[in-house]
This record gives C-alpha cells, structure tokens and sequence, in this order.
C-alpha cells in the first residue's frame, strides 16, 4: 500500500522532514495514514479541524539525564524518554520500556500506535509511552533499584494519577514497577495510582500480569471464528519471545487446546515438538531470570537454534510474534505462508514489517494487527486505575471476564470499520479507523489546543 491523496501525502511529507531518520515512528505513522485515507475522504470537517496535522506530533516529548551508580561504584549514565503523545481521550498512558535500543523513535513509534490501541479499548485513555536506554540484563537488584529511583526522581514531574500513568513494556516488570511506584510515593508524599501493573499488596490488578497474551489469544479466537469458522483447538502455534506476553499468550493458546511449540529471546528460538513444557519456562525466565536455551538441558527432546529470523521457518497453523517490532520479514512471512501457516495475531508491538503484512493479505491469511490484538494489556491497565479510584479489587474472574469483553468489542469493532469502509477482512485498516474516530472527534470538540 502507499499513501494514494495529495493531502495525505503532503502532510506525511512534512512528518518525515519534521522526523528524519526516526525509521520505527514513520514507519507506523505511514500505515495509520494509508489507513485513514478513505476516512478523510468521508470527513471533510476533520481536514479543517486539521487533526491530520496534528495528531502525529507529539502534544509533548521529554528527554532526561538518568544518572545512578553501579555496584563497582562507577557512575553510569543513561537516557530516559517520555512522550506524551495524545490527551484527547484521557490522560497519557502506555508503557515504559527499558533495552539497550531504545531511542527516540522507537518511542514515539510506540507512543503514536498507543493514541488508536487505547481508544479502541473503550476506555478513556490518551497516548503516551516512556522508557530508557538502561540494559536491565546482568543488573543486581540493588542495581535495578538504583536506576529505578533515579529515573522516577525525573518522571514524577511530569506524570499523575489524571496526567500520565505510564506501565511495564520490554525490560520493565514486576520488579522494576515496585521500585519506581516506591519512589514515587517518598517523593510525593502521596499513596496513587501513578503506574498500573503494580503488585497485588499496593493497588495492583488480579490478572494485569496475564492480560496481554490472554487478550491476544481471546482475539485470535475470535478472530479465527469469525474468519474462518475455526479455533485454537488442535492447532500448531509458533510463538516468538518469552517474557511476559508470550508466556500467558502460550498458557492461553494451550488452555484453548493447542500445541504451542516454539519460544525465543534475543539469543535463539527452542523448538518443542511435544509441545512447550511452561513450568519448565517460568523457572528459567521468571524466577531464574536466564537464556531461554536452558529449556533444552531439562528438555531433550527439544532443539535450540541460535539467532531469532528462522524461527519462521518452523511450520505452523498460527503465528504470534510476541517479542519486537519488525521481528517479522518479507522472507519470513513467505516462510510462513509456504508452511502452511493461516493466522498472525500480533502479541509485540509492530512485530510485522509493511512487507510482510502485504505478503500475509496477498495471501489471504488472516492478519491480527498489535494495535487491536494486544490492546488486552492496557485495557486491564485502564481496570487497574478504575479499581484504584473505587478503591476496591476485582476478583480475577471479573477482571478476566471484562478483558474478554473489551478484546471482543475490539475485534467486532474494527471488523466492521473494515467493512464500512469497503475493505472487508483487513483489521489493519479497522483497527486504524475505529481507534482514530473517536480521538478525532475528541480533537474537534476541544478545538485546537494541542
Ligand atoms: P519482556 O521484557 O517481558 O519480554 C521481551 C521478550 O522479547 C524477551 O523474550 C526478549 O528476549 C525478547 N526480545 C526483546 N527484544 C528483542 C530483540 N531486539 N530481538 C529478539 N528478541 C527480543 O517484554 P514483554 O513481553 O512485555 O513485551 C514484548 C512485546 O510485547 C513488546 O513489543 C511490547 O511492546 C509488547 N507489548 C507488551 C505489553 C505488556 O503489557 N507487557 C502490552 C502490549 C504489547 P531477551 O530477554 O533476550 O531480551
Ligand atoms: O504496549 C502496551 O500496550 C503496553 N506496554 C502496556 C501499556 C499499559 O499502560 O499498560
């Protein structure tokens, strides 16, 4: 696909003059504008509005000094980002993410596809998303926490339970949410639903942990269903990455009857023909925190393969890449579609490079794009603030059961902004439509602010 209108065009023109060099974020913002094409078509009022203008500049972008000192006593210093992408709908939320790769653009790139993800989980939530240059792996605890608290002594200033919330992302868990919210609270004086993803004993949700790779999988069922008259059940699935979407994804897509027999990091891809053992899983990457290539020494049976591309290589019925973006290629994605494989639902963010998301609709296999099909995460992160205004806790079951609704609403939602806008089947196309309505008409009605 390619942006077709001259208005479009000149507007994406000035996006890469504005942004040069920054490949993730225009990579993302030019499959949003092909996307909207037809819509603006239709609404000549969001034109003079001009939402299209704006809506790919950031309302606001923070860059830091993170400096803190190592278990050597050495002074490392480190960048940390946050973008505060869109308020229309609701405060900023989205994640923060802490790998070695993280720069500008991957920021804002994940910080704009949060704007529509956000929407389209119904809540009211604007889009944001932060992190930092800091390689968590080979860190000590103290040294996690070191970080940690210096880069909140920063963040506070600029984030609050109705300004910003930010969230876990790669590199950010359970751990590291327990250190900046801690943080948080000395520096303010103040007990508040500041980040979601918290533990369970201060404010956390029942089911946040889980919620991304259940909602992935709640979505491809649907999906599946919907598309093909057909579901999980006895399927091959071929799963990349093995934090933490993956892993609930894999526990999900077993509970739903299928054999998930692939995990990754960054180091390699394991290979499960009887079907990958998760316990074994959770006592390497969870409590052990080490490579996933240990599988194999408690696993016989499975293989492990160095380097992450030919994991696509393995044949399959159903594809979630669950660990980067553009961890998916043109050549993979024909890899895939000579195998066999019929379904990709996205568990990371952008994981599918515009080539290979052509090869899998010329191919016609069906195509769950991250903005929809993980959005089950911050849609329970949207649950967790709601318990922490209420000052209450939902059972895991309630919690689980309204996940499963919102990843219902999506998918139906952006299947029919797919057909309403005449290109049936393609949720890239809904899923961009149905969260970008309703942020544009928010921009509209409180004028030109931002
Ligand atoms: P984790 O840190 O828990 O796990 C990340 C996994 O991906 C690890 O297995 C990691 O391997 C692998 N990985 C990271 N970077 C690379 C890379 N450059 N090449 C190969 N493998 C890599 O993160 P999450 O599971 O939370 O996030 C995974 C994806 O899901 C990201 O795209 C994230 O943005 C997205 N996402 C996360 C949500 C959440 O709620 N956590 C919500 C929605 C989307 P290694 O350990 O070797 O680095
Ligand atoms: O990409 C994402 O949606 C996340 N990392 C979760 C964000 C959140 O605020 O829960």
């Amino acid at each position: 696909m390619s942006i077709q209108t001259q208005y479009m065009q000149d507007i994406y023109s000035s996006v890469e003059k504005r942004n040069r060099g920054e490949n993730e974020f225009l990579q993302a913002v030019k499959e949003v504008f092909e996307s909207l094409e037809p819509v603006i078509e239709k609404h000549p009022d969001l034109i003079e509005a001009g939402i299209m203008e704006r809506i790919a500049e950031p309302e606001r972008f923070i860059q830091f000094r993170v400096s803190w000192v190592d278990d050597n006593g050495k002074v490392q210093v480190n960048r940390g980002y946050r973008v505060q992408f869109s308020s229309a709908i609701g405060p900023y939320k989205g994640g923060l993410r802490f790998h070695p790769s993280v720069n500008a653009s991957i920021i804002k790139f994940l910080g704009f596809e949060q704007i529509f993800k956000n929407s389209l989980t119904g809540l009211p939530m604007g889009g944001g998303k932060g992190g930092s240059d800091f390689d968590p792996k080979g860190r000590s605890d103290n040294e996690i926490m070191r970080f940690c608290q210096s880069f909140m002594t920063e963040l506070e200033k600029h984030i609050g339970p109705n300004t910003d919330v930010p969230a876990g992302d790669i590199g950010v868990g359970a751990r590291e949410i327990g250190f900046m919210f801690g943080q948080y609270k000395r520096l303010h004086n103040d007990f508040t639903g500041i980040l979601t993803g918290k533990g369970l004993t201060y404010g956390g949700s029942l089911a946040r942990t889980e919620a991304t790779g259940y909602g992935l999988c709640y979505f491809t069922e649907d999906m599946l269903k919907d598309l093909k008259n057909t579901s999980f059940d006895g399927k091959t699935v071929v799963i990349s990455g093995s934090g933490n979407v993956a892993f609930f994804a894999a526990q999900k897509a077993q509970k739903f009857g299928a054999k998930v027999i692939t995990l990754s990091d960054s180091s390699g891809y394991i290979v499960d023909p009887d079907g990958i053992d998760l316990d074994v899983v959770e006592q390497i990457k969870m409590v052990e925190r080490k490579r996933i290539g240990e599988y194999v020494n408690q696993k016989p049976g499975a293989s492990f393969h160095a380097g992450c591309s030919d994991i696509w290589t393995v044949p399959c019925d159903i594809a979630l890449p669950c660990a980067t973006q553009n961890e998916l290629d043109e050549k993979a994605a024909k890899a895939l579609v000579a195998n066999g494989c019929f379904a990709v639902a996205e568990g990371a963010n952008m994981p599918s490079t515009p080539e290979a998301v052509q090869v899998f609709q010329e191919n016609g296999v069906l195509f769950g794009p991250a903005k929809a099909a993980n959005a089950g995460g911050v849609a329970t992160s949207g649950l967790e603030m709601s318990q922490n205004s209420l000052r209450l806790s939902w059972t895991f079951e309630e919690v689980d059961e309204r996940l499963h609704q919102i990843m219902c609403n999506i998918y139906k939602n952006a299947s029919e902004a797919a057909a309403e806008f005449d290109h049936p089947g393609n949720l890239v196309i809904g899923a961009n439509i149905a969260g970008f309505l309703k942020v544009a008409d928010a921009m509209k009605w409180e004028g030109i602010t931002y």
